[in-house]
């Protein structure tokens, strides 16, 4: 096998759970954490943590838009609409409906594949900065590239792009099952847009008696969730952009707590988990002054941590409140968590419909 990388990134686990590892911190969700979720189910109430995948009714991200479905086409170029199978054969009663769908991944509620977001790194040691992905998974090499169809439609411009590694159909295999915990940053934040740092969060924990151990999969509530549902069919994304609390990607007591507490996965109800630089500070840059810019930073930090250095998948955009505020007033904040991705092989995101149960 040839060697992928000759050093990490700082404050990386490359090669902790092995040199080919595609699960990163999945690795953690151990018989042991499913039973550990188990044991936490005492009133059997579920709860669905998906929002219904057409909201928001515009995409945060521009380039994302809500699922459109289209009917199958039968042989006969009708429509798989109602369709009476006595067309076909005169004694039959069957009355069919098919259909496809063009479905952005990431989008709605969703998960992030390790594969969705590398980094521009120098992993041979050689000064040639590479794109990279956990665990030296190289772009050029594990993520294929699209071909050019000719279609009219922009949206279906580009087909065939395929993560040969890290892929999201690798979380889908291991069933994505175990102990959720719930950190409520919305019943201590409200509504306000507020970028959580290490403080904040522990803060929260301690004031709600909240311990997060290995191989937890965190949720974080702000209340993001039940904005898009009030919005309903008419998403305000600008406004969107300014409501409820993310976590500060830019704090690294922060970062250094995501290392160090063991969680296996990182999930909130918000758009991208962390607070982007559109509504905080922009990137650190060199004096404009001074010739050329060097390469320094990612521009979601708390990507690069997570998804690039850890190996921690991200979850987006989920439906948090009826849950967060059942455990509130049961004075709880764990459940059994089972949220698998789609087992779509190549795909760098996948919606999810995760279950809660209590
Ligand atoms: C952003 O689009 C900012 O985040 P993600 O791609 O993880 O949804």
């Amino acid at each position: 096998m040839k060697q992928r990388w000759k050093q990490r990134p700082e404050g990386s686990n490359w090669g902790d759970f092995g040199a080919d590892d595609q699960l990163g911190r999945l690795n953690l969700l151990t018989p042991q954490k499913v039973l550990e979720g188990v044991a936490e189910v005492r009133d059997g109430k579920s709860f669905c943590l998906s929002l219904p995948l057409d909201r928001p009714s515009r995409g945060l991200n521009p380039s994302r838009h809500p699922p459109r479905r289209f009917a199958t086409v039968r042989i006969n170029d009708q429509p798989s609409h109602n369709f009476h199978v006595n067309q076909l054969i005169p004694e039959a009663t069957d009355v069919i409906n098919d259909d496809a769908v063009l479905l952005h991944t990431q989008c709605s509620t969703q998960w992030d594949s390790l594969a969705h977001v590398g980094q521009l790194f120098d992993v041979m040691g050689d000064g040639t900065p590479v794109a990279v992905f956990y665990n030296g998974w190289r772009g050029d090499e594990y993520v294929t590239a699209p071909a050019k169809s000719d279609s009219e439609d922009r949206q279906l411009r580009f087909e065939g792009m395929e993560a040969r590694a890290l892929g999201i159909e690798n979380m889908a295999e291991t069933g994505v099952q175990g102990r959720g915990v719930m950190i409520d940053l919305h019943a201590h934040f409200g509504r306000s847009a507020k970028r959580v740092g290490y403080d904040d969060l522990m803060r929260v924990c301690e004031a709600d008696g909240v311990t997060v151990e290995s191989g937890d999969m965190l949720c974080l509530h702000s209340g993001f969730g039940e904005v898009i549902l009030e919005m309903g069919a008419d998403t305000d994304v600008d406004a969107l952009h300014r409501t409820c609390a993310a976590l500060d990607g830019r704090d690294a007591r922060l970062l250094r707590w995501i290392t160090d507490s063991g969680l296996a996965v990182l999930v909130a109800d918000n758009y991208a988990v962390e607070a982007l630089p559109l509504h905080s500070d922009p990137l650190p840059r060199n004096d404009p002054a001074e010739p050329p810019q060097t390469a320094c930073c990612a521009t979601l930090p708390l990507h690069e941590h997570c998804l690039f250095k850890l190996g921690i998948h991200l979850g987006e955009l989920w439906y948090l409140s009826e849950l967060a505020a059942w455990l509130r007033r049961a004075g709880r904040s764990r459940f059994l968590l089972t949220a698998p991705p789609l087992r779509l092989p190549g795909a760098v995101g996948s919606p999810a419909t995760p279950v809660a149960t209590v």
